[in-house]
Parts: structure tokens; C-alpha cells; sequence
């Protein structure tokens, strides 16, 4: 029987306490079901991931640090962006809107640099509880910030909607020191459309740069990387290299379920979901992970269930694989569907299920 241990539950915002470091062979996030965007980035995105375990760049004096929010309409993009700088994929991404619900820190570490990204939830109206929360976790991540990397989407016909929020952003965050506008999945749309988006952009909005981009063609993600970089003020590495999302490991586990149900289930179903590792444990070679999903009602219990199991069954393969590739293990995982009624309109069920 290998030696288990448990794997650290306290939330904490201190580098040494958390994370899996990247896994050298982590690869290819899933595919989502046929019907579905293909989701895949594979490895040969800028490969920045921190390799070695320690805080080797501190006495660089030109060392360049800082915070990066990463901001925009539901489905811009920012998340799968933000992934493109790491190997193991950290965020959650789907092609659903409104897939990130907290605001999460990704730390990306090179010689030169570490750039501290804010992932926000997508901007938009604010309606329910959980709505509100996550608006509140869009101006969290705008707080002290370095750089305000917004995303337009230029795919989308709501350009206007996307110049408005990101006026909203600018005015709401005091102090943003830079402002980079990315003109987002220029893959999408002809090459002879970009420009009128980008004149468009340019005139309405006041920014320093704005980069057109694809992450998941890898176009222009180095430009990116270097006018951010140059743009962070000179400070110290604040967290160690390995060290590539500032949550909880348990939290990231979580997430990773939330992300497959995202997927792979439709209607309200995602939108009503959350989920809550009960308990986390790990010996060398294998993840222990057991795991609760809660809906809003019974009907929803059953559709998250499927007939004879087949849909839990194929979110809890697709979520270990994920998690797999994230902490090199294999992993083993227990989860349970529970009904939490309209958890999303009481405040206090909320706090319980995390969202505070
Ligand atoms: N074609 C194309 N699709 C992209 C690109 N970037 C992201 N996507 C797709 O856009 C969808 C949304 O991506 P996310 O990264 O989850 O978007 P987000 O802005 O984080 O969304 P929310 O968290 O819901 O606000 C996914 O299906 C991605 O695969 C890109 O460069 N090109
Ligand atoms: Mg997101």
C-alpha cells in the first residue's frame, strides 16, 4: 500500500503553500464532445512554464514583476489565453459563456520576468446572486494592478458591448498602470476583417498597445509576452517557479470537474452546478480525490446523472484525465450528486459552496 498523505486544504495566498508544480508531460487538454468547439491547445504553446523549484531570479536587478488582469465580455477568450503561457493549462475553458467563476492567479516565471495573471470572470449584466458575485470578483481583480489586458473578441458581432465594458473596466480601476487591448480569435474571421476592428478599437478606446492575437493558432502570443513584459515595473520574483496558480490544490481540482460538467452537460445544468472536493490525498504515483456535485434540484440530479450513469461517469473520466495530466498521477476519484435547493439564490449556500 503506498504512503498517503493529505494534500494542504487551507486557502492561502502565500507561494510555498499550494500548487502542484507544471508537469513536464502534461500535454493536450480534452476535447469536448463532437457537437462542440474543439478546445485543444496542444504543447507547443509558449512554453514559460516554471521548471525548477526555486526563487533563482531574485537578484536580478532589471527583473521585471507584476499583476496582469486579464478582462472581458463571457467567452472572449481570456482564459484559454492565459493557458497558452503554461503547459499544464491551469484555467478552465469552455465554449460556453461564463465558464470562470472566481478570479484566479496564474504565475508565469522566466529569467526575466514574472508575470502575475488575474483571471476575471467575463463582464457582463448583473441579474442573481451568483451574478453579482462574480461581478464583484471582476472588480477584485482589478485592484493595484500593473497591466489591464482586455479582450475583444473579434469574431463576435458585439464589438460596441465589448468597447463599453472595457471603458466600464477602465474607469473602475484606479490607477491601471498600462492598458493592452487584445483583439481576440483572429483565427475566426478574414484576414481583411481584422483591420477595420482594429481602426474601430483604436480610435474609441484609449489604451497603450492592442495586439491581434490567436491562442489557439499561437499567433502573436510572443508580441504579447513582450509587450507586457516590457511593461512590468522592475520588482522582485514574488512567488518560486514552481509555482503556477495561487489557489488551493483542491480548489484546482475542483475546478477541473466544474469544467468537464461545463462541457459536457447544457441548458441550466452548468450554470446550477457546484462542485466541492471533500478530501484530497496523494501518495508518489496516485491522486486521491473524493468529490461532491451540487445542483439546484432533482431534476437536474438527473440529467447530471444520465441514463444508467453515462453522463457522470463520462465527466468524472474526462476530469481525471485532466487532472492527470495536471499532477503527472494517476488519479483515483470518488463524487456523489447532491441536491442543494436554489443554492444560487441563498446567500449562505453560497458561502458554503465556496462562493464568499
Ligand atoms: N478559434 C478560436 N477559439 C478560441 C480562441 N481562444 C479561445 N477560443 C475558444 O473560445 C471559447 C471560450 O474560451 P474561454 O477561454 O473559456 O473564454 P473566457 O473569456 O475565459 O470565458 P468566460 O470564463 O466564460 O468569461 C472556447 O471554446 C475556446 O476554445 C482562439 O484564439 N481561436
Ligand atoms: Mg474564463
Amino acid at each position: 500500500m503506498p504512503r498517503r498523505k493529505k494534500i494542504n486544504n487551507s486557502s492561502s495566498k502565500a507561494p510555498d503553500k499550494n500548487e502542484y508544480p507544471d508537469n513536464e508531460n502534461t500535454e493536450n487538454e480534452n476535447t469536448e464532445n463532437e457537437n462542440t468547439e474543439n478546445e485543444t491547445i496542444d504543447d507547443e504553446t509558449i512554453d514559460h512554464d516554471n521548471s525548477s523549484a526555486s526563487m533563482g531570479y531574485t537578484e536580478n536587478k532589471d527583473y521585471r514583476s507584476g499583476f496582469v488582469t486579464v478582462a472581458g465580455l463571457p467567452n472572449a477568450g481570456k482564459s484559454t489565453l492565459i493557458n497558452s503561457f503554461f503547459k499544464s493549462k491551469p484555467m478552465i475553458t469552455s465554449w460556453k459563456a461564463q465558464t470562470t467563476r472566481f478570479h484566479v492567479r496564474c504565475i508565469s516565471t522566466n529569467e526575466k520576468r514574472q508575470i502575475i495573471f488575474v483571471d476575471t470572470p467575463g463582464w457582463h449584466g448583473e441579474s442573481g446572486n451568483l451574478e453579482k458575485y462574480m461581478l464583484n470578483e471582476i472588480k477584485k481583480g482589478l485592484e493595484g494592478i500593473d497591466v489591464l489586458l482586455f479582450l475583444i473578441d473579434v469574431s463576435d458581432k458585439k464589438i460596441d458591448k465589448a468597447i463599453s465594458i472595457y471603458k466600464k473596466a477602465v474607469s473602475s480601476s484606479s490607477g491601471v498602470g498600462w492598458k493592452i487591448i487584445a483583439l481576440s480569435k483572429v483565427d475566426k474571421i478574414k484576414r481583411a476583417s481584422i483591420l477595420p476592428v482594429l481602426e474601430k478599437v483604436n480610435n474609441e478606446c484609449d489604451c497603450d498597445e492592442i495586439i491581434p492575437l490567436s491562442s489557439l493558432k499561437k499567433e502573436n502570443l510572443e508580441a504579447l509576452d513582450n509587450a507586457i513584459s516590457q511593461k512590468l515595473p522592475h520588482g522582485p520574483q514574488f512567488y518560486p517557479e514552481y509555482v503556477t496558480v495561487d489557489k488551493p490544490v483542491d480548489f484546482v481540482f475542483s475546478e477541473f470537474i466544474r469544467e468537464q460538467i461545463h462541457r459536457l452537460t447544457h441548458a441550466e445544468v452548468p450554470f446550477s452546478t457546484a462542485v466541492e472536493v471533500n478530501e484530497a490525498e496523494e501518495s508518489d504515483t496516485e491522486v486521491f480525490i473524493d468529490a461532491s456535485i451540487y445542483v439546484e434540484r432533482e431534476t437536474q440530479k438527473g440529467i447530471l446523472i444520465g441514463e444508467k450513469g453515462r453522463s457522470i461517469k463520462l465527466i468524472k473520466t474526462r476530469a481525471r484525465e485532466r487532472i492527470s495530466k495536471f499532477t503527472g498521477k494517476k488519479v483515483h476519484m470518488t463524487v456523489k450528486v447532491k441536491v442543494s435547493e436554489k443554492w444560487t439564490r441563498n446567500a449562505s449556500r453560497m458561502r458554503y459552496l465556496g462562493y464568499r
